[in-house]
């Protein structure tokens, strides 16, 4: 059996940024030109790891932690995104080591039409903390901590329709609903050794951490971040960016890198605020290659032993694809787009998923829309399959004054062609959530 349903999301946010953190941005995303190779290496950091203007700059910006290309290349755990990409967050240096610091608190109001739809008010985010050493033989040493303030918002987590994955009590699933993320998303360190010219070895270990799957997570991919729910691919995509337990080895040669993980391949459970523990019984492969500065591709495999907790006996294969390009459009203006295909298969079948995301940065606004399409079979209890989309528009005002949004045209084919062919009425798809959404960011 299979539903289709397509839903529209629109929401509105409001950024209160601090007047730093403004200024910071603006000399963060637009000051510099693209690096284009073979751009010299201390210009790229400069770029990607500005500092706050008021703090001078020391010419010591953070490098790259697992290989000799700009450090704005690497997004969570060992993903990487276009070399373009802005970066944001403060900078320090302490004892040999440099430092940088990046937070982001998201209040979002949340709503979601139908019967199975719901509102919610909550707080999102996260607090991120990096600490790399550098050596003389061009080995880098890098520690990173992030937090999340998802757990205060309720083992439920928030509702988001046509969403599933894990669980709020350990016995029943969580449909309809982004679960929210554990305290600790990631606690890593990472060590790369250059071994030629232009190319490195590197190995990562996190407990939590990412393993080599998929494009970077959703709250570091330029093309959804500003966004105040989880994309509804998320556990076809990067769902796996939180593991308790994975080491990976990767080598860098120029524009591509090949690395591979073993993880302990168990979704994070309803206790919210612990560290797990399991064996690393799952495996993740992964092949990057960023052809141009505004370019960043990946194909993905994986396979996750008893991923989750509610149906421990079925074992997963997941692959994914995806094209992210970024393009700075002068001034503080960018755009970003990721196409992003997946692929859960388990004994009993396959479930395809796909997103295309867009966000058009205008300085003080935020302009995105999103696609997705996911063939779900757990949306209805007892169904073999179901399909679900969505798309989102939003207007986002990054630094003070009103937020303004404009929904869907009540004519567009989002709102017009609801269709189900089981379990899922049209009326219970929720054809116009919506969310508001207050952000501070450092
Ligand atoms: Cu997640």
């Amino acid at each position: 059996m299979k539903a289709r349903l397509l839903a529209g999301a629109l929401g509105l946010g409001l950024l209160a940024a601090t007047p730093a953190s403004a200024q910071h941005q603006g000399h963060d995303m637009g000051a510099m030109p693209a690096p284009a190779p073979p751009a010299a290496e201390e210009h790229e950091h400069h770029q990607g790891m500005a500092m706050p203007p008021e703090s001078g700059h020391s010419g010591h910006g953070m490098r790259a932690a697992l290989g000799p290309y700009p450090a704005t290349r690497e997004a969570s755990g060992t993903a990487w995104q276009p070399d373009v990409s802005p970066h944001h967050g403060v900078m320090g240096e302490a004892g040999g080591w440099s430092l940088m610091g990046h937070g982001v608190l998201n209040l979002v109001y949340d709503t979601q039409e139908g019967p199975r739809g719901d509102d919610k008010a909550f707080a999102s985010g996260m607090v991120m903390g990096m600490a790399q050493r550098g050596f003389g033989d061009g080995s880098v040493l890098q520690f990173k901590a992030m937090v999340s303030p998802d757990p205060l918002m309720g083992k439920r987590g928030y509702p988001l329709l046509l969403a599933s994955g894990e669980t709020a009590n350990g016995a029943d699933p969580l449909i309809d609903r982004q679960h929210p993320h554990d305290f600790f998303m990631e606690l890593s360190a990472s060590f790369s050794v250059p071994v030629a010219e232009g190319a490195s070895l590197f190995v990562y270990a996190g407990l939590p951490g990412e393993p080599a799957f998929g494009p970077p997570a959703f709250m570091h991919r330029l093309s959804i971040l500003d966004s105040p729910e989880a994309p509804i691919t998320h556990h076809w995509l990067d769902s796996t960016h939180i593991v308790f337990g994975v080491a990976t080895a990767g080598l860098v040669v120029g524009r591509a890198k090949i690395e591979a993980s073993r993880f302990h391949g168990r979704e994070p459970d309803q206790h919210r605020w612990d560290i797990e523990t399991g064996p690393l019984d799952s495996t993740a492969v992964r092949v990057s290659f960023n052809p141009a500065p505004e370019w960043a591709l990946q194909a993905s495999w994986a396979r996750l032993k008893s991923p989750e907790q509610l149906e421990p006996e079925r074992n997963q294969t997941r692959w994914s694809a995806s094209a992210i390009y970024t393009k700075r459009l002068g001034g503080e203006r960018w755009w970003s787009t990721t196409l992003a295909w997946g692929r859960r298969s388990a004994e009993h079948g396959q479930l395809d998923a796909a997103a295309l995301e867009g966000a058009l940065g205008l300085g003080a606004w935020t302009l995105f829309g999103r696609a997705e399409y996911a063939e779900n079979d757990e949306l209805v209890a007892g169904s073999g399959g179901a399909g679900g989309g969505g798309g989102t528009c939003e207007a986002r005002r990054r630094r003070a004054g009103l937020a303004e949004l404009r929904p869907p045209p009540a004519r567009s084919p989002l709102r017009r062609r609801p269709q189900r062919r089981d379990g899922l009425r049209p009326d219970e798809g929720g054809l116009a959530p919506g969310g508001l959404r207050f952000q501070l960011s450092l």
